[in-house]
């Protein structure tokens, strides 16, 4: 069996989706997605100019000798930009394996562990009053989960996830703003003394049952962490996610020493090597990679099976800017994932996204219920893709009051 071409497609209802489809001589294809949130044009270009050259007359049954190819052949290894483009190869080989085997993913990872895999939704609010009003219109959904972000009196913007205008917080997406990015400003002081309180608030209206998750951000200081952490403990978070930047892991040594309040981090993470310290020294509760950005399903399940030994568990990154195949891809490890612990997910564009990627996959009262059909079990509708380009967009920027730059 030979893959006799492959076709990557940027664009999307409000969003670049990279998608590439690769096609073999016995008719099976497979999808896959390379979104590098704000950056989609460069992994777009990684496979067309290196990766899909090497891969035309391979064999796609061979997904673990791909990638090795990939990742041990690219020398100067790992990088977001490369192991998105290795992970819609991937993504894409293992749905072709399904396609051949005529089963779903989840089947050739050993079977479903549960039925429904539990999500969070994003409530946001202006303010502490708009925030409750959104948490409630999820919790009226079914949603078990919520993730609550909100504006903080006194700060000179509206910071992350954060809307300007009340009521508009639904479904806000602070990132995709154009090529220039917005500009947002921080002070961690006012957040330190205003949030814990209002974590409390949210507690004691929406009661013990719901599972309130919380995302710093990496705003915050190692030390500034720690007390923050401490102080939201009385709330009983689900989890505070990137306390710190992630690039200093030894921040969360001096946390865990102040509190037990679960943590997870990831999102940025691109390999097993970013994760397996924190892991090892069990300095993280939750994992959040993307199967997208880790490089795709092969090596994330290994990062699964290592926090697995360490009872980790799951919490994959599932931000607007996902696709529903890396979503796909996701909902197949969350559901044979003996370790799966919740699953980020927005629904957003919905009806133009499904006429793009129509699937079987499906939510309901906050859990997604994994579709049955062989692969990933998502189309791609490249009559639809047609009427779509790549719009620039960034992420905001964020700057403390005296101009300093800070972390995003
Ligand atoms: O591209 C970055 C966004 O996906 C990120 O800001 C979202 O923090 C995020 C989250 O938890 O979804
Ligand atoms: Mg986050």
């Amino acid at each position: 069996m030979k893959i006799t071409d492959a076709k990557v497609f940027v664009g999307g209802p409000g969003k670049n989706y990279v998608t590439l489809k690769i096609m073999t001589d016995q008719g099976v294809y497979g999808l896959g997605d390379a979104t590098l949130n704000n950056r989609e044009t460069l992994p777009a270009a990684y496979l067309q100019d290196y990766l899909i050259p090497n891969l035309i007359g391979m064999d796609p049954r061979n997904s673990e000798d791909i990638w090795q190819f990939f990742y041990r052949g690219a020398y100067f290894r790992r990088g977001p930009i490369a192991m998105a483009a290795f992970g819609a190869i991937d993504m894409a080989l293992w749905d072709i394996k399904g396609k051949l085997a005529n089963m779903p993913l989840y089947q050739l990872f050993g079977g479903k562990s549960r039925d429904g895999a539990m999500v969070y939704a994003h409530a946001t609010g202006a303010d502490l009053e708009d925030l409750m009003d959104s948490i409630a219109h999820y919790v009226a959904l079914g949603y078990k989960a919520v993730r609550v972000q909100c504006g903080i009196p006194g700060m000179p913007t509206a910071s992350y996830a954060v809307p300007e205008i009340r009521g508009e917080g639904k479904h806000y997406i602070s990132d995709f703003t154009g090529i220039r990015p917005k500009v947002e400003v921080w002070d961690s002081a006012r957040y330190m003394r205003y949030m814990p309180d209002a974590l409390m608030n949210i507690r004691e209206k929406f009661g013990p049952d719901l599972h309130i998750l919380h995302d710093v951000h990496h705003r915050l200081t190692p030390r500034e962490a720690a007390q923050f952490a401490k102080a939201v403990e009385p709330a009983n978070l689900f989890w505070l996610e990137d306390p710190t930047p992630a690039e200093d892991q030894s921040a969360l040594e001096l946390l865990r020493q102040h509190s037990s309040v679960p943590i997870a981090i990831g999102e940025v993470f691109n390999s097993i090597y970013d994760c397996n310290r924190l892991i090892e020294k069990e300095l993280i509760d939750y994992i959040r990679v993307a199967v997208t950005y880790a490089g795709g399903i092969t090596p994330v399940k290994r990062i699964v099976d290592l926090a697995g030994l360490h009872n980790i568990r799951t919490g994959f990154h599932g931000a607007p800017s996902h696709s529903p195949l890396c979503m796909a891809a996701q909902a197949h490890l969350n559901a044979w994932a003996p370790n799966f612990g919740i699953q980020e997910y927005l629904v957003l564009g919905t009806p133009a996204c499904d006429a793009l990627f129509p699937s079987r996959h499906r939510m309901e009262n906050g859990m997604v219920y994994v579709s049955d059909a062989p692969g990933l079990g998502v189309e791609f509708d490249e009559s639809e893709a047609a009427q779509y380009s790549y719009t620039p967009g960034s992420h905001p920027i964020v700057r403390l009051e005296d101009g300093t730059m800070w972390n995003y």
